[in-house]
């Protein structure tokens, strides 16, 4: 049986108060869609068993460059940022799975943190690499880069925290690596693109080989930052390359914070779908560059956007196309629990906002030219307020209708508060 944090019992007291109101607008919004041809339950029912995976980075408070301030009760250590994951899962019933970071979230026993998490109710998501920072110890730095470093003994340090992740990964119980680096350069002149690249890939490759044979590798590109100047891996056509220079196991992942503003990102998805290289996301939303902020937050007509190529993608039937779905945002002004929810309900409200495009009569109005036609269509099913729909996909599992309202009620910030002393720094600083 799933251990709970917050009493079911008090879920339910929370949930009674409303879902009268909430039915009523879930009858009123089926009358709406059956009108447009599209069954309210089907839709629920899909919405339901979509999850998407909460980063573990996340629930700390993160920071910028500048500073960092610290919220209550942050979690200590990742046995605490498991408990804050489930709580988010238990009241949005939409993050089954955590994403890990080593050595973020190294232990000595990660049978143990299985344990702990499948307890909980929680799977493992890719589990996520890191030779951006340098360690406490380590051996070799990675100020002049990691994978693509010219020093052969640190490209290998890196090539081995890769293996090293995945045999954590394979005793989680995780199915996939998720690779970024920060390698890059601040100078023109500093490196030579094309040899950099070739080291890049050469060791990528070195890890890729050992992948288990039912494991994926993601590859994740960012357009800048922490090298301002050049990137190694800086955007999704580099990302191709590496995905097909690696082999069938290979895709691209794609962060919507890692775009200049105003790219197309949905096109990029629909190219990697096209060519099965698609691995899956890392949802966040952006104003200038990698900012990190709350999923829809700024943009949710692109999110739309994005998710609208997902299901097309779906309907289609497109092969090998199965994308993992992971938040990573930083969160520096909210509490993390609460933005966490309220990102995966976005994540989730662009999914059930996509699957009622009228698909047929866009095929249509895309045949015959119909610009404003087609364009009519995805704006009246983004315009579509399904919020109904997600709070009944939760009413019928238990979960909370209005996860916020009953996680303030809960009083949980302030009991962890004070059993985890204030930290001023941590694991999960800047993220
Ligand atoms: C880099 O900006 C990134 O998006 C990568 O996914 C990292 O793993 C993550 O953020 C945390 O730093
Ligand atoms: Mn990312």
């Amino acid at each position: 049986m799933t251990e709970t944090i917050i009493d079911a019992e008090f879920i339910a007291e929370q949930n009674a108060k409303v879902l009268e109101a909430t039915q009523s607008d879930y009858r009123a919004l089926g009358e709406q869609l059956a009108r447009r041809g599209k069954n309210i339950d089907e839709i629920k029912a899909r919405v339901s068993t979509f999850g998407v995976a909460v980063p573990s980075w996340g629930v700390g408070t993160g920071g910028t460059r500048f500073a960092r301030f610290p919220g209550a009760g942050e979690p200590r250590h990742i046995f605490d940022k498991l408990e804050d994951c489930a709580l988010i899962h238990q009241l949005s019933g939409a993050t089954p799975s955590v994403s890990l970071h080593f050595p973020w979230d190294r232990v000595d026993d990660p049978i143990e943190l299985k344990g702990r998490g499948n307890a909980l109710g929680l799977g493992f998501d890719a589990v996520n690499s890191n030779t951006f920072q340098d360690q406490a110890n380590q051996t070799h730095s990675y100020k002049y880069g990691s994978l693509s470093h010219a020093d052969t003994a640190t490209r290998q340090q890196a090539i081995d925290h890769n293996i090293e992740c995945i045999s954590f990964g394979q005793a989680l119980g995780s199915k996939a690596l998720t690779i970024w680096v920060g390698d890059g350069s601040n100078f023109p002149g500093q490196t030579n693109f094309a040899r950099q690249f070739e080291r890049y890939l050469d060791s990528a490759k070195k890890i890729y080989a050992h992948l288990p044979p039912d494991w994926r590798v993601f590859t994740e590109h960012k357009m800048f930052e922490p090298a301002f100047y050049s990137t190694v891996v800086q955007d999704w056509g580099t990302n191709y390359l590496i995905a097909t220079e690696l082999g069938d196991q290979a895709f691209c992942l794609v962060d919507l914070g890692h775009h200049a503003p105003n790219v197309n990102i949905e096109m990029i998805v629909s190219r990697l779908i096209q060519f099965g290289k698609l691995g899956g996301f890392h949802f966040n939303d952006s104003k200038y560059g990698d900012d990190d902020l709350d999923t829809g937050s700024i943009d949710p007509y692109r999110l739309f956007l994005v998710f609208n190529e997902l299901v097309d993608a779906e309907h289609n039937a497109a092969p090998d196309f199965n994308p993992a779905h992971m938040l990573d945002q930083s969160h520096n002004v909210t509490d993390p629990i609460e933005s966490l929810m309220v990102s995966a309900m976005e994540v989730q409200r662009a999914y059930a906002q996509a699957l009622i495009v009228n698909r047929p009569a866009l095929e249509h109005a895309q045949e015959f030219n119909d610009a404003l036609g087609a364009t009519t269509i995805l704006k009246t099913a983004f315009r579509t307020d399904v919020s109904p729909i997600l709070a009944m996909a939760r009413a019928d599992k238990g979960n909370s209708i209005d996860p916020i309202a009953t996680y303030r009620a809960s009083g949980y910030r302030v009991r962890v508060a004070k059993i985890r002393p204030a930290i001023a720094s941590g694991t999960s600083g800047i993220v």
